[in-house]
């Protein structure tokens, strides 16, 4: 069975989401971030970043085990392990990893800027929020865009659509989905979906902003110089 080192953020729900979808049998490991889990040395030797999502699979490509950290990389392994949720032709296949990798690259890391900014940061910095904000507005906008005649982000429902629904967090980002209105139709769709709405929900009542901003040992664990320790 696939284990998967997790804690309840959207960067988890991507593969819980996936996981239920494909109806692959899988067994959490938690990893409690906001107490540092997440710098433990065997932890690290399966995800050398200290970032969850990570995953081992005793049954890898080879038939032996294999361990995978970043959610994309681990969308993209258990699509191509079921064959589902990205196309095997080379034409669809691209277009699943575009908006998979503007996830990657833009969606998580703008719009968790704007949501530390608005929510965590000990000071209420202008330029940073207003940055942050603008940015996250206009993503919103690139996918109310593209799904202005498609019904996912990639034509097909895919892992593109499952990296960027958990990802959008409407007024913790400063972002109304009333202005979006394809966005909001989409994630609506997707949010009636049995399987997401499973993968969604593992663990998420251990976590709330509220007590994560009242946290103070959680704050300098995530965001001060516990962080930044050289390991
Ligand atoms: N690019 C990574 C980002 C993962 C990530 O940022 N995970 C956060 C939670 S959403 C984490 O583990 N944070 C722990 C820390 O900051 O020490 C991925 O997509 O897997």
């Amino acid at each position: 069975m696939i284990d998967v080192y997790y804690w309840p953020t959207p960067n988890g729900y991507k593969i819980t989401i996936m996981l239920e979808e494909c109806g692959l049998p899988y067994n959490i490991v938690p990893v409690n971030i906001g107490k540092g889990e997440q710098f433990e040395p065997d932890f690290l030797k399966i995800s050398p970043n200290n970032r969850m999502p990570a995953i081992v699979d005793p049954d890898g490509p080879d038939g032996q085990p294999i361990s995978i950290f970043e959610s994309g990389a681990i969308l993209i392994y258990l699509a191509e392990k079921t064959g589902k949720f990205m196309p095997a032709d080379p034409r669809g296949r691209y277009e699943v990893m575009e908006w998979l990798m503007f996830q990657m690259g833009g969606v998580g890391p703008m719009l968790g800027q704007a949501h530390h900014f608005r929510n965590y940061a000990p000071e209420k910095i202008e330029y940073a929020i207003n940055r942050y904000t603008n940015e996250g507005g206009r993503l919103y906008g690139v996918i109310d865009r593209q799904l202005q005649d498609r019904d996912y982000l990639a034509g097909e429902y895919s892992i593109a659509d499952m990296a960027t629904m958990p990802w959008l967090l409407g007024k913790h980002q400063g972002q109304n989905y009333d202005d979006y209105p394809n966005l909001k139709e989409w994630r609506n769709k997707l949010k009636a979906r049995p399987a997401l709405q499973k993968g969604w929900s593992v663990m998420r009542d251990v976590r709330s902003v509220a007590d994560e901003t009242k946290d103070k040992e959680r704050w300098e664990i995530l965001f001060g110089s516990k962080q930044f320790q050289k390991r």
